[in-house]
């Protein structure tokens, strides 16, 4: 397996010479500054190539081998194969980005959100901080600060006096932040910032779109740009939604094992692929993540690992370290190690430790939410132990 180590670019609080330290070889990157929709240009891709993989001297050299992401807009996600401009845009993206030598990308199909939590500094019992998704809070915020219409038929009545009394309880300031922190767009999203007003109205847009006609809209999404992927050797890895259950009554279709297989069944070219992250199937306990990972073992290309915690109200969670939450990782990786052991080593799997507690010296620095260096790197430190114990050295 192929160790990689997600960098945000040249503004990024953790530098390319950072991630040397880290051991990770792999880049996984993206162009962060290009509008959703836009079509990434080769020059564009190369530049940013070069910033990576021109090695200053006596330094070990990286390569950006994963994509993550190509937003999808929204578009797409409402009218799939409709929303033929976009979609020629996205494939020209992904020729740029094949031209340059990358062959993984990933992207996701959630609309309006991307990844979504309620507090990102959640204190552990160690002092580290971790990110946290609270139920209650969560619906606090649905019921009585978005109070979308029809909001109420997504929340039983012993919900919504919880959400109530826990809304009745909180701080304008804590509010605020929470809305701060579902509506801005979490790092690495591929949705865009948005005001309140602005998050009703896009969900207005989704009105008419159930979960079935959010699949067939990937189905066709897929059926359109598979041929130019598969054409490029390329893998497309699509990321699970997260936390993986529909959220404001959006429907959610990369949740399940059940929910890959119809994609995979559709669309079998084997350039429709996964992304495998544990954080985010792992915060339902039917997700059984090994068994998830020998199923769709050959078509997982890139795999985000980290654990969550799921709490006693069974809705809400929080990340763990890397190695202490509700995922076998052990049992994970034996997986994992078994398919990339059937590669030729130019499509093995590429790994990051993805999230990581924000500890140490993080806690006093300016970090990317999610993303502190520190974190990563024990998370890494660990999954490499593992694979050393299962006799597979990581590249
Ligand atoms: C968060 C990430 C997401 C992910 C995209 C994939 O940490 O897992 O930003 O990159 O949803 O397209």
């Amino acid at each position: 397996m192929r160790q990689g180590w997600r960098w945000f670019g040249p503004d990024a609080p953790v530098t390319l010479d950072d991630v040397r330290q880290t051991g990770a070889t792999n880049i996984v990157s993206a162009l962060h500054q290009v509008p959703i929709g836009r079509a990434w240009t080769e020059g564009e891709v190369r530049q940013r190539q070069a910033l990576i993989e021109t090695t200053p001297a006596g330094r070990s050299p990286l390569t950006w081998s994963v994509v993550e992401s190509i937003p999808i807009p929204d578009a797409v996600k409402r009218t799939g194969g409709k929303a033929k401009a976009e979609i020629a845009a996205w494939i020209a993206s992904l020729e740029a980005v094949a031209a340059c030598g990358i062959k993984i990308i990933c992207y996701n199909f959630m609309p309006v959100v991307d990844w979504t939590r309620t507090e990102l500094d959640f204190v552990t019992p160690t002092g580290a901080t971790a990110m946290r998704f609270d139920h209650e809070r969560f619906a606090a915020f649905d019921l009585f600060v978005l109070n979308r219409p029809g909001v109420e038929n997504d929340y039983s009545e012993a919900d919504r006096a919880r959400a109530k009394a826990v809304h009745d309880s909180m701080t304008e300031a804590e509010m605020a932040e929470i809305t701060r922190i579902i509506t801005s767009a979490l790092p690495g999203s591929t949705t865009e910032p948005m005001t309140v007003p602005g998050f009703r109205e896009k969900l207005a847009a989704y009105d008419c779109v159930d979960a079935k006609h959010l699949r067939q809209n990937l189905i066709e999404f897929l059926k359109a740009v598979t041929p130019a992927a598969e054409a490029l050797d390329v893998k497309l890895t699509l990321h699970p939604d997260d936390p993986p259950r529909p959220l404001f009554g959006l429907p959610r279709i990369a949740s399940t094992a059940d929910d890959y297989a119809a994609l995979f069944d559709a669309v079998p070219s084997a350039a429709n692929g996964m992304c495998f992250c544990t954080g985010s199937l792992g915060v339902r306990a039917d997700n059984d993540l090994p068994g998830i990972a020998r199923r769709f073992a050959s078509r997982i290309h890139f795999a985000h690992l980290r654990a969550t915690t799921r709490e006693g109200d069974g809705r809400s969670f929080h990340e763990s370290a890397h190695l202490d939450g509700d995922v076998d990782m052990v049992a994970v990786l034996k997986e994992l190690v078994a398919e990339d052991r059937r590669r030729s080593p130019q499509h093995t799997i590429v790994f990051r430790s993805d999230h990581g507690h924000r500890m140490l010296d993080d806690l006093e620095k300016t970090v990317t939410p999610g993303y502190p260096a520190i974190g990563r790197l024990r998370g890494l430190a660990e999954l490499r132990g593992i694979l050393h114990a299962l006799d597979a050295r990581p590249n």
